[in-house]
Parts: structure tokens; sequence; C-alpha cells
């Protein structure tokens, strides 16, 4: 037996590194089907080789470190969340992707792409992420700038790009690992064609990043207790206690100490709308959750 770790998985049949850094294509065995385990890419595995034209079989998934059921991978221990000035950043997305990776464990960093084309974007993550506990760089994946900064932070991680279609996932894996994988032009993703359509774990110089294509679709649907929704805002930190009522959400409650901050500029009105957006989606999901 081997151990290793998946790097594709297509038709049933699954890619993995081996130890030996070798490549092994496998069968999942039945036994994974009834305990309805699927195995994903990014699973730690142990394996047994096949031989001659055989397909090898996969014998055991290892615990995940975090695990993500759309799009299905394993092992992800940094989100990179990858924004552009074009297509106009989708904040949304980003902060329920912010949200999502705490929730897993996952590092976080917002890359600001496409300096090149403008600073509408940087400014804005600058402004809004500013008290959020999460690092953002400006790079360009056209004009190489910003590059080491990033892959120093990815050292000893395994990274997923995570980003609206067209932001620049695919190109800026091109350009830190010198790869040459498939990117589209806006004009064909504004036709809602999406250039990256199944995920793939790389292991270049080092660098283990995962390309999948639907972090973009990403949906936030975890049933949690709504007063656990504020325990993901860093920048809420400094207000607890200060609220009139206790516990206070910081919904749109009177005296609310959130409110005040952003009345005095210390807190981003449009983080903490969209805060109170996601608010008003958990609590839903709460009251349903026996429905
Ligand atoms: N000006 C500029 N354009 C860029 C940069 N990075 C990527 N692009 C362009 O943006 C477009 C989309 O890039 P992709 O890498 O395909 O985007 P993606 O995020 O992988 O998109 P999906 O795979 O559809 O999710 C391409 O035309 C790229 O050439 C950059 O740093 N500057
Ligand atoms: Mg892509
Ligand atoms: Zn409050």
């Amino acid at each position: 037996m081997m151990k290793g770790q998946i790097i594709e998985g297509r038709g049933g049949l699954y890619t993995v590194r081996g130890e030996d850094k070798a490549e092994y294509v496998l069968r999942a065995k039945k036994k994974f089907r009834r305990q309805h385990v699927k195995p994903l890419v990014g699973d730690l595995v142990d394996f047994t080789p096949g031989t001659g034209d055989e397909h090898g079989w996969l014998e055991e998934i290892l615990p995940r470190q975090s695990e993500c059921l759309r799009p299905p991978v394993a092992n992800i221990t940094l989100l990179a969340l990858v924004l552009a000035p074009a297509p106009a950043p989708d904040w949304l997305l980003i902060d329920k992707l912010l949200l999502g990776a705490k929730m897993q464990n996952m590092k976080t960093v917002i890359v600001c792409n496409k300096c090149d084309l403008g600073e509408s974007a940087i400014e804005e993550a600058t402004r809004d992420y500013a008290n959020a506990d999460v690092q953002i760089l400006r790079v360009s994946a056209h004009k190489a700038e910003g590059l080491d900064a990033l892959k120093e932070i990815m050292r000893g991680e395994t990274t997923c790009f995570a980003g609206q279609s067209g932001v620049g996932k695919s190109t800026l894996l091109n350009a830190l690992l010198g790869l040459s994988l498939e990117t589209g032009d806006i004009s064909r993703i504004e036709r809602g064609k999406h250039t990256t359509r199944h995920a793939a774990l790389l292991e270049i110089d080092g660098l283990r990043v995962m390309d999948t294509p639907g972090f973009s679709l990403f949906e936030f649907e975890q049933v949690m207790d709504p007063a656990e929704l504020m325990e993901y805002y860093p920048e809420f930190a400094d207000y607890l206690g200060e609220c009139r009522f206790q516990p206070c959400y910081h919904g749109n409650e009177p005296g609310c100490a959130v409110s005040r901050a952003v009345q005095e500029g210390k807190l981003s009105a449009v983080r903490v709308e969209r805060y109170r957006q996601l608010l008003e989606k958990t609590r839903q999901l709460w009251r349903e959750r026996y429905d």
C-alpha cells in the first residue's frame, strides 16, 4: 500500500500523486459508495498501485482538514480570493467566500489582480477590509507584479484561487507556475462560458495549487446559529459588550455599537450592510432547519 493525494477525478477514475511523485490512475473501492463517501480532489489517500494496464485501487481516505462540497475539493489550507477592476467585484461573493473559508479554518488572502487596469478594486478592498484580519495584495498577472509576495504567502499551503469568472485565476496560475492553462477572454465569459471546467491539484516548485471552476458560483447555505455569524467578523471584536441589548446581533437593534461605529466611519458601511444580508439569510435557514 502507498500514500498519495488525489489530483484529479473524472468519470470514476482518480489520478493520485504518490509520495514517489509518480502519478497513478485508480478506481475507488465499492465500500466508499456504500459509506456514501465521495473521494475528492485534494484527499490524502492510501492506495494500491495497479500492475501493467490494470488500474490500481483507492483503499482509504485520510481525515480531511477542510472539505468543500461545491466545488467538491478537500484539504485546501489557503483560499486566495481573486478580484479585479473588471469584471466589477461581487463583494457579497467575496464576503461569503471569506466566511466559508474561516468556517473551514482556511487562511485567506485577497488578491487584487489586473492592477494594470486601475486602482478602484484595491482601493475599495483596502477601505472595506481594513479591520477584517485579511491580507490584501496588489498584483498583475499580465505585468508580473506582486507575484513574489503571493508566492511567499502560498509556501507550504494548498492554495485554491476563488472568485468570479474572468478575474484572472487561471492567468495568475500560469504566471505563478509557468503553466499554460486555458484562459478565456472577457467577451467569451460574458456569454456565460466558464473556461476552467474541472478541479485539478497542481504542484510545481513546491507550490501546491488547486484550479477549480466552481467557486465563482459559491452559495452560502450553512445552517448555523445566527449568533455565531458575528464571530467570523474580526472587526466586531472591538465592540463586544458595548451594545444596549445583550446579546446583540448587530442587525438593526437600537443602541448597537456596530451601527455607531459605522456612523463614526470606524467600520465600513457596505461591509456591515452585507453582514446584515448574510445575518438575514442565516436567520431564515435557522428558522427552516427542521422543515
Ligand atoms: N489587464 C489584465 N488582464 C488580465 C490579467 N490577468 C488576467 N487577465 C485577462 O482576464 C481574462 C480572464 O482571465 P482567466 O484567467 O481566464 O480568468 P479566470 O478567473 O480563470 O476565469 P474562469 O476560468 O472562467 O473562472 C483573460 O482575457 C486574461 O488575459 C491582468 O493582470 N491584467
Ligand atoms: Mg480559469
Ligand atoms: Zn450590536
